[in-house]
């Protein structure tokens, strides 16, 4: 019999459909449920390729692996004859295969199993009618799936993080051993103290070129790590033909040089976080493992076509920005908007937020201290245990 107090399996559904947001967060959600929560985990994705960038020992042969802990399989369109989880998430309204949804409706409590919980977990919003929609139920006959938001309230999910995260980070922020071994490990000597260390994970992004003359003739030398993705191209076009030098990897122009480096695993990304003391992220899951790093970030948010992104975008900075002086969350908005496709100068934009640094380092360290409290990982368990009392109450009442 299963204790329906606490799943012993959990499968979890990720369709890729571009970039790597989706599997970014089934990924880190896998692991964290079997190596901290000691569930047994299958993680099915469709797209073995993207996952590989992110687990490089992956092999994207195989049907079947084990990574880390988690058991990895293809999901092909023909399913194969599973027995379903006590856990079944499916990651961002993938839509389960119908045959696997037809097995958890054939578990009843007679066959000795209680029915799988069915979470469809959502995408990261600010927005206010997230804690409406938080753990909204959705029937499926005989089946319920239920909505779960991650979220920055504590009327959300909260966010992924891992039990160890931030006790890891300070631990390299304190050991000058651990933080030259990340330089080594990028092919470079650690950077002077006078250095400006700011990586740069991003879209395509017109605002580029404002900001990197900004850097170029900037007071201070800034040292700008690219991971290859995306922005590549523009950030070649921009020293192509001009006044700068280029060696391997390196370019140099004024007092800018950019460092392009390989895509790293998903670990090892966090460290380069920390290593620098300004991050540039997009999309969900490198915004939320900035914040985890406690250092000022600008984000530039997945584009919608119907612009809802810039909801998404104003929502996330009312709160971040709380609590800030006037001029500080100025500051913030500001470069925000205009490395989003807003009107302004990113050159203008990035002075102002430079000059707010040591408010903005305050904010970032308080910020990620207040998130802390709220467990997505948790939540969910905590959230199968709810439901699990409530059946069996229902259970209880229709037999007296
Ligand atoms: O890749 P993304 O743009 O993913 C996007 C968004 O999640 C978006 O919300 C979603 O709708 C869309 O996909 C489909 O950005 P994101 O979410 O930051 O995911 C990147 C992942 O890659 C994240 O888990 C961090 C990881 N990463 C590495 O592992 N190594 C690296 O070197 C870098 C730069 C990132």
């Amino acid at each position: 019999m299963t204790n329906n107090l606490m799943p012993r399996s959990c499968d979890i559904f990720c369709n890729v459909i571009d970039n790597y947001g989706d599997i970014g967060v089934s990924w880190r959600l896998a692991r964290q449920l079997a190596n901290e929560f000691n569930l047994d985990v299958r993680l099915w994705v469709d797209d073995l390729g993207s996952f590989a960038r992110l687990c490089p020992e992956a092999d994207v042969k195989l049907e079947t692996q084990r990574c880390r802990g988690v058991d990895v399989r293809r999901w092909r369109k023909v399913f194969p004859d599973v027995i379903p989880a006590d856990l079944v998430i499916e990651a961002f309204g993938c839509a389960l295969p119908e045959s696997y949804i037809a097995a958890m409706a054939e578990i009843t409590g007679s066959s000795g199993r209680t029915q799988p919980v069915w979470i469809n977990l959502e995408y990261l919003s600010a927005e206010d009618w997230v804690e409406g929609c938080h753990k909204l139920p959705s029937p499926r006959p005989p089946l319920t799936r239920y909505f779960f938001f991650p979220g920055f309230t504590g009327k959300t999910g909260g966010l992924l993080l891992e039990r160890d995260l931030l006790s890891r980070r300070d631990a390299f922020l304190g050991d000058p051993v651990q933080q030259q071994a990340i330089w080594q490990s990028i092919g470079m000597a650690v950077p002077a103290a006078d250095t400006l260390k700011i990586s740069l994970f991003a879209y395509e992004n017109d605002a580029l070129t404002g900001l990197f003359d900004a850097w170029v003739d900037g007071q201070q030398r800034i040292l700008c790590l690219v991971p290859e993705g995306r922005i590549l191209p523009q950030v070649h076009e921009y020293f192509v033909g001009r006044d700068s030098s280029r060696q391997g990897d390196f370019y140099v122009r004024g007092n800018l040089q950019v460092h392009v480096l390989p895509f790293v695993e998903q670990e090892k990304y966090d460290e380069l976080l920390w290593a620098c003391d300004i991050n540039f992220v997009r999309g969900e899951d490198s915004c939320v493992r900035a914040q985890w790093a406690g250092k000022p970030f600008v984000w530039q948010i997945y584009p919608q076509h119907d612009e809802v992104h810039w909801q998404k975008l104003h929502a996330f900075l009312n709160l971040y920005a709380e609590n800030l002086a006037p001029q500080v969350a100025r500051a913030v908005q500001g470069l925000w908007e205009t490395w989003n496709g807003g009107a302004g100068s990113s050159a203008d934009a990035w002075r102002e937020f430079a000059a707010a640094r040591p408010q903005l380092d305050v904010r970032a360290k308080v910020w990620a201290y207040e998130l802390s409290e709220n467990n997505l990982a948790l939540n969910l368990l905590d959230f199968f245990q709810e439901i699990g009392t409530m059946r069996a109450f229902k259970i209880e009442g229709q037999q007296t």
